[in-house]
């Protein structure tokens, strides 16, 4: 059965390491242990291993970038983000939380509505294919969020901040690149000028970015293998 894409997507082969080219070269140093730092409007605090209490869960999900390539039935196990927010977040809060800034190892970051990470396939997802992460695809832990554009599916995860309000947060790209919610179904590329347009324009980077992204990942590796 052939399945229907969602508008301006097309199915990919492959599923490559991608990012905004500026984040390229830039790898976790932390990747085998979870430590997530949980700030915001709240007491900071500290979350490792005790992640690893929740229940455990498997989903199979479509992964659709921005720039309209779609990895197809990814095998992801992990926490749902909802089991994780109620059982180790709720019972420290003084304020209602409105809104969720995500940080990654890399120095990347990005934000939704709490309501959006709350749906039931919203994943802390620390594998893929029933293996670990690998560095490729976000170690030791990502932000598994499937009806949003990849660019909210934050790899390397280190940092979650909850607040009451709204935030303005200063992004790895142009704020008009970030649409406050992105998701998939509606089309919502970017936040500003027609998301037809975005089809055309993120396309034309697609193979230089796969290619820049695999170099730095090479030259990664053969760097760490050298220190042994
Ligand atoms: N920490 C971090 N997360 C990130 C990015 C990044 O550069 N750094 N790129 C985003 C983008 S644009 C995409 S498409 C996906 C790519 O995920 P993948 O490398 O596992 O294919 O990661 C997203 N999450
Ligand atoms: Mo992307």
């Amino acid at each position: 059965m052939i399945k229907t894409l969602p508008p301006g997507q097309k199915a990919s082969t492959v599923f490559p390491r991608f990012g905004l080219p500026q984040f390229a070269n830039r790898f976790p140093t932390e990747i085998d242990k979870i430590r997530l730092t949980i700030a915001g409007d709240l007491k900071e605090f500290e979350i490792g291993d005790e992640i690893k209490k929740l229940p455990r869960v498997v989903q199979t999900s479509d992964f659709h970038c921005v720039t309209t390539w779609s990895a197809l039935n990814l095998n992801w196990s992990g926490y749902r983000f909802n089991d994780f927010y109620h059982t180790m977040i709720l019972p420290k809060l003084e304020h209602p939380i409105s809104f969720v800034v995500l940080k990654g190892q890399d120095g990347y970051k990005t934000s939704l509505p709490l309501s959006d990470l709350l749906q039931q396939n919203v994943l802390l997802a620390d594998q893929l294919d029933l293996q670990p992460l690998s560095i490729e695809h976000g170690a030791p832990i990502r932000i598994i969020a499937p009806n949003h554009y990849g660019y909210k599916n934050l790899k390397h995860l280190k940092r979650i901040e909850f607040y009451t309000q709204k935030q303005k947060i200063k992004q790895g790209y142009l704020s008009f690149m970030d649409h406050p919610r992105a998701r998939v179904a509606n089309e919502e590329r970017a936040s500003k000028g027609p998301n037809i347009l975005f089809r055309w324009l993120y396309k034309i980077g697609i193979k230089s970015t796969i290619r820049d992204y695999e170099k730095a990942t090479s030259n990664y590796k053969s760097k760490a293998l050298s220190k042994y």
